[in-house]
Protein backbone atom coordinates (compact mmCIF):
# COMPACT_ATOMS: atom_id res chain seq x y z
CA UNK A 1 0.00 0.00 0.00
CA UNK A 2 2.85 2.38 0.61
CA UNK A 3 4.62 1.98 -2.17
CA UNK A 4 1.92 2.61 -4.25
CA UNK A 5 1.10 5.42 -2.71
CA UNK A 6 4.80 7.08 -3.04
CA UNK A 7 4.51 5.88 -7.11
CA UNK A 8 1.15 7.85 -7.10
CA UNK A 9 3.27 11.47 -5.96
CA UNK A 10 5.86 11.77 -8.40
CA UNK A 11 2.71 11.26 -11.70
CA UNK A 12 1.04 13.39 -9.86
CA UNK A 13 3.76 15.53 -9.88
CA UNK A 14 4.20 15.06 -13.39
CA UNK A 15 0.95 16.09 -14.62
CA UNK A 16 1.11 19.28 -12.42
CA UNK A 17 4.62 20.06 -14.25
CA UNK A 18 3.20 19.20 -17.49
CA UNK A 19 -0.18 20.99 -17.11
CA UNK A 20 2.33 24.30 -15.79
CA UNK A 21 4.09 23.81 -19.14
CA UNK A 22 1.04 24.15 -21.42
CA UNK A 23 -0.78 26.86 -19.49
CA UNK A 24 2.94 28.81 -19.90
CA UNK A 25 2.94 27.81 -23.71
CA UNK A 26 -0.49 28.78 -24.23
CA UNK A 27 0.39 32.58 -23.09
CA UNK A 28 1.06 33.70 -26.63
CA UNK A 29 2.84 33.06 -29.68
CA UNK A 30 3.81 36.55 -30.90
CA UNK A 31 3.24 40.34 -31.16
CA UNK A 32 1.72 42.26 -33.48
CA UNK A 33 3.07 46.23 -33.27
CA UNK A 34 0.46 47.75 -35.12
CA UNK A 35 0.79 51.23 -36.09
CA UNK A 36 -1.87 53.20 -37.52
CA UNK A 37 -2.38 56.52 -40.26
CA UNK A 38 -4.12 59.57 -38.08
CA UNK A 39 -5.27 60.76 -41.39
CA UNK A 40 -7.15 57.86 -41.68
CA UNK A 41 -8.90 57.93 -38.15
CA UNK A 42 -9.73 61.83 -39.02
CA UNK A 43 -11.29 61.56 -42.01
CA UNK A 44 -13.64 59.17 -41.50
CA UNK A 45 -17.86 59.57 -40.84
CA UNK A 46 -16.87 59.42 -37.27
CA UNK A 47 -14.36 61.82 -37.49
CA UNK A 48 -11.39 62.02 -34.64
CA UNK A 49 -10.62 64.13 -31.98
CA UNK A 50 -6.90 65.40 -30.65
CA UNK A 51 -5.39 64.83 -26.69
CA UNK A 52 -5.30 68.20 -24.81
CA UNK A 53 -1.53 68.40 -26.13
CA UNK A 54 -3.21 69.73 -29.29
CA UNK A 55 -2.72 68.19 -32.60
CA UNK A 56 -0.18 65.16 -33.13
CA UNK A 57 2.53 65.04 -35.36
CA UNK A 58 2.08 64.33 -39.25
CA UNK A 59 3.62 60.57 -38.20
CA UNK A 60 2.46 57.19 -38.10
CA UNK A 61 0.94 56.43 -34.67
CA UNK A 62 1.18 53.46 -32.01
CA UNK A 63 -2.30 51.41 -31.91
CA UNK A 64 -0.76 48.74 -29.64
CA UNK A 65 1.40 45.92 -28.92
CA UNK A 66 -0.67 42.73 -29.44
CA UNK A 67 0.48 39.31 -27.96
CA UNK A 68 -1.30 36.62 -30.47
CA UNK A 69 -1.22 33.02 -31.67
CA UNK A 70 0.02 31.53 -34.60
CA UNK A 71 -3.35 30.68 -35.65
CA UNK A 72 -4.69 34.19 -36.01
CA UNK A 73 -6.65 34.23 -32.53
CA UNK A 74 -5.58 36.35 -29.81
CA UNK A 75 -5.90 36.16 -26.00
CA UNK A 76 -7.52 39.19 -24.56
CA UNK A 77 -8.50 41.08 -21.25
CA UNK A 78 -5.96 38.55 -19.30
CA UNK A 79 -6.74 41.14 -16.08
CA UNK A 80 -5.13 40.04 -12.34
CA UNK A 81 -4.54 41.15 -9.07
CA UNK A 82 -0.96 41.85 -10.26
CA UNK A 83 -1.45 43.51 -13.15
CA UNK A 84 -4.11 46.23 -12.86
CA UNK A 85 -3.12 49.38 -14.64
CA UNK A 86 -1.02 51.81 -12.37
CA UNK A 87 -0.97 55.04 -13.70
CA UNK A 88 2.00 55.81 -11.59
CA UNK A 89 4.23 53.82 -13.80
CA UNK A 90 3.31 56.16 -16.86
CA UNK A 91 5.32 59.02 -15.51
CA UNK A 92 8.51 58.66 -17.70
CA UNK A 93 6.72 56.92 -20.28
CA UNK A 94 3.76 59.96 -20.72
CA UNK A 95 5.95 62.77 -22.44
CA UNK A 96 6.91 60.08 -25.27
CA UNK A 97 3.92 58.65 -25.19
CA UNK A 98 1.83 61.55 -25.70
CA UNK A 99 4.03 61.74 -28.63
CA UNK A 100 4.32 58.20 -30.49
CA UNK A 101 0.75 56.70 -28.61
CA UNK A 102 -1.71 59.83 -29.04
CA UNK A 103 -5.49 59.14 -28.81
CA UNK A 104 -7.75 59.93 -31.75
CA UNK A 105 -11.20 58.56 -30.97
CA UNK A 106 -13.73 61.27 -29.24
CA UNK A 107 -14.84 61.55 -25.97
CA UNK A 108 -18.98 60.59 -24.98
CA UNK A 109 -20.22 63.53 -24.86
CA UNK A 110 -22.99 61.93 -22.22
CA UNK A 111 -19.81 61.30 -19.89
CA UNK A 112 -17.76 64.92 -20.16
CA UNK A 113 -17.86 68.57 -22.25
CA UNK A 114 -14.00 67.88 -22.98
CA UNK A 115 -13.66 67.80 -26.56
CA UNK A 116 -10.44 65.86 -26.15
CA UNK A 117 -9.37 62.44 -26.81
CA UNK A 118 -7.95 60.81 -23.82
CA UNK A 119 -4.45 59.47 -23.91
CA UNK A 120 -4.46 57.73 -20.60
CA UNK A 121 -7.38 56.09 -21.55
CA UNK A 122 -6.29 54.65 -24.62
CA UNK A 123 -3.07 53.29 -22.93
CA UNK A 124 -5.15 51.97 -19.92
CA UNK A 125 -7.11 50.07 -22.55
CA UNK A 126 -4.54 48.55 -24.56
CA UNK A 127 -2.50 47.70 -21.23
CA UNK A 128 -6.30 46.24 -19.77
CA UNK A 129 -6.80 44.88 -23.29
CA UNK A 130 -3.70 43.30 -24.68
CA UNK A 131 -0.27 44.29 -22.24
CA UNK A 132 -2.39 42.05 -19.56
CA UNK A 133 -1.78 39.37 -21.49
CA UNK A 134 1.85 39.11 -22.18
CA UNK A 135 2.64 39.93 -18.73
CA UNK A 136 5.08 37.49 -18.05
CA UNK A 137 7.31 38.75 -20.46
CA UNK A 138 6.98 42.77 -19.99
CA UNK A 139 5.23 43.92 -16.99
CA UNK A 140 3.80 47.33 -17.60
CA UNK A 141 6.17 50.00 -17.41
CA UNK A 142 8.33 47.71 -19.70
CA UNK A 143 5.29 46.79 -21.97
CA UNK A 144 5.29 50.40 -22.89
CA UNK A 145 8.43 50.99 -23.36
CA UNK A 146 9.69 48.46 -25.07
CA UNK A 147 6.40 49.71 -27.91
CA UNK A 148 7.97 53.33 -28.02
CA UNK A 149 11.44 51.65 -28.39
CA UNK A 150 9.70 49.87 -31.82
CA UNK A 151 8.48 52.64 -32.94
CA UNK A 152 11.83 54.80 -32.34
CA UNK A 153 13.26 52.04 -34.30
CA UNK A 154 11.27 51.48 -37.31
CA UNK A 155 10.22 54.94 -38.77
CA UNK A 156 7.80 53.80 -41.46
CA UNK A 157 6.93 57.42 -42.61
CA UNK A 158 10.56 58.01 -43.25
CA UNK A 159 10.68 54.75 -45.08
CA UNK A 160 8.30 55.51 -47.45
CA UNK A 161 8.82 58.96 -48.00
CA UNK A 162 12.49 58.12 -49.14
CA UNK A 163 10.70 55.75 -51.86
CA UNK A 164 8.10 58.91 -53.04
CA UNK A 165 5.18 57.46 -50.73
CA UNK A 166 3.37 60.72 -49.09
CA UNK A 167 0.44 61.81 -47.07
CA UNK A 168 -0.67 64.29 -50.01
CA UNK A 169 -3.89 62.85 -50.55
CA UNK A 170 -2.84 60.42 -53.79
CA UNK A 171 -3.60 56.81 -54.33
CA UNK A 172 -0.26 54.56 -54.00
CA UNK A 173 -0.08 50.77 -54.74
CA UNK A 174 -0.21 48.32 -51.21
CA UNK A 175 2.43 45.96 -53.20
CA UNK A 176 4.90 49.02 -53.64
CA UNK A 177 3.97 49.99 -49.95
CA UNK A 178 4.55 46.51 -48.46
CA UNK A 179 7.95 46.09 -51.10
CA UNK A 180 9.54 49.09 -49.67
CA UNK A 181 8.77 48.31 -46.36
CA UNK A 182 10.53 44.96 -46.95
CA UNK A 183 13.10 46.08 -48.42
CA UNK A 184 14.11 48.67 -45.37
CA UNK A 185 13.14 46.66 -42.48
CA UNK A 186 13.51 42.94 -43.87
CA UNK A 187 10.00 41.64 -43.23
CA UNK A 188 6.49 41.31 -44.76
CA UNK A 189 3.84 44.05 -43.09
CA UNK A 190 0.54 43.40 -42.77
CA UNK A 191 -1.53 46.41 -44.38
CA UNK A 192 -5.16 47.34 -43.30
CA UNK A 193 -7.76 49.96 -44.97
CA UNK A 194 -10.53 51.77 -44.40
CA UNK A 195 -12.76 53.90 -46.04
CA UNK A 196 -12.76 57.67 -45.23
CA UNK A 197 -16.20 60.04 -45.12
CA UNK A 198 -16.72 59.62 -49.14
CA UNK A 199 -15.99 56.37 -49.60
CA UNK A 200 -12.33 56.72 -50.81
CA UNK A 201 -10.26 53.20 -49.29
CA UNK A 202 -7.28 54.37 -47.89
CA UNK A 203 -3.96 52.61 -45.93
CA UNK A 204 -4.99 52.58 -42.18
CA UNK A 205 -2.60 50.18 -40.23
CA UNK A 206 0.69 48.77 -40.90
CA UNK A 207 1.23 45.29 -38.66
CA UNK A 208 5.12 44.05 -38.06
CA UNK A 209 5.53 41.41 -36.25
CA UNK A 210 7.71 40.76 -32.86
CA UNK A 211 9.56 37.86 -31.45
CA UNK A 212 7.43 37.08 -27.88
CA UNK A 213 10.72 37.16 -25.94
CA UNK A 214 10.47 41.11 -26.41
CA UNK A 215 13.78 40.92 -26.97
CA UNK A 216 15.58 44.22 -28.10
CA UNK A 217 14.65 45.03 -31.85
CA UNK A 218 13.20 41.44 -32.17
CA UNK A 219 11.56 41.74 -35.55
CA UNK A 220 9.91 38.62 -36.80
CA UNK A 221 8.37 37.13 -40.35
CA UNK A 222 4.99 37.23 -39.22
CA UNK A 223 3.12 33.72 -38.68
CA UNK A 224 0.20 34.79 -39.92
CA UNK A 225 -0.40 38.01 -41.31
CA UNK A 226 -3.63 40.24 -40.29
CA UNK A 227 -6.68 40.19 -42.93
CA UNK A 228 -5.63 42.03 -45.83
CA UNK A 229 -8.49 44.28 -47.18
CA UNK A 230 -7.20 46.39 -49.09
CA UNK A 231 -7.84 46.95 -52.83
CA UNK A 232 -4.58 46.99 -55.14
CA UNK A 233 -4.28 51.10 -54.82
CA UNK A 234 -4.68 53.64 -51.82
CA UNK A 235 -4.94 56.99 -50.75
CA UNK A 236 -2.60 57.90 -48.31
CA UNK A 237 -4.71 60.80 -46.41
CA UNK A 238 -2.89 64.53 -45.96
CA UNK A 239 -2.80 64.59 -42.17
O1 LIG B 1 -9.80 44.73 -35.42
C1 LIG B 1 -10.56 45.40 -34.46
C2 LIG B 1 -9.88 45.39 -33.11
O2 LIG B 1 -9.66 44.06 -32.61
C3 LIG B 1 -8.45 44.00 -31.89
N1 LIG B 1 -7.53 43.04 -32.57
C4 LIG B 1 -7.67 42.73 -33.87
C5 LIG B 1 -6.84 41.81 -34.48
C6 LIG B 1 -5.84 41.17 -33.72
O3 LIG B 1 -5.07 40.34 -34.21
N2 LIG B 1 -5.70 41.52 -32.41
C7 LIG B 1 -6.53 42.43 -31.82
O4 LIG B 1 -6.37 42.71 -30.65
C8 LIG B 1 -7.94 45.43 -31.81
O5 LIG B 1 -8.53 45.98 -30.64
P1 LIG B 1 -8.14 47.32 -29.87
O6 LIG B 1 -6.78 47.17 -29.31
O7 LIG B 1 -8.22 48.45 -30.85
O8 LIG B 1 -9.22 47.40 -28.84
C9 LIG B 1 -8.49 46.01 -33.10
O9 LIG B 1 -8.54 47.38 -33.16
Amino acid sequence: MKMANSSIIPIKFLILVALANICVSQDFDFFYFVQQWPGSSCDTKQGCCFPQTGKPASNFTVHGLWPNFNNGSFPSNCKSVENSFDESKMSDIVPRAETSWAAFSCPSKKKTNSTNSDNMKLWKHEWDKHGTCSHSVLDQHAYFDFTLNLKDHIDLLQILLNNGIKPDGKNYSVEKIRQVIKEATGFEAGISCNTDASGNVQLNEIVLCVDKSAASRSFIECPILPDANCPDNVEFPIF
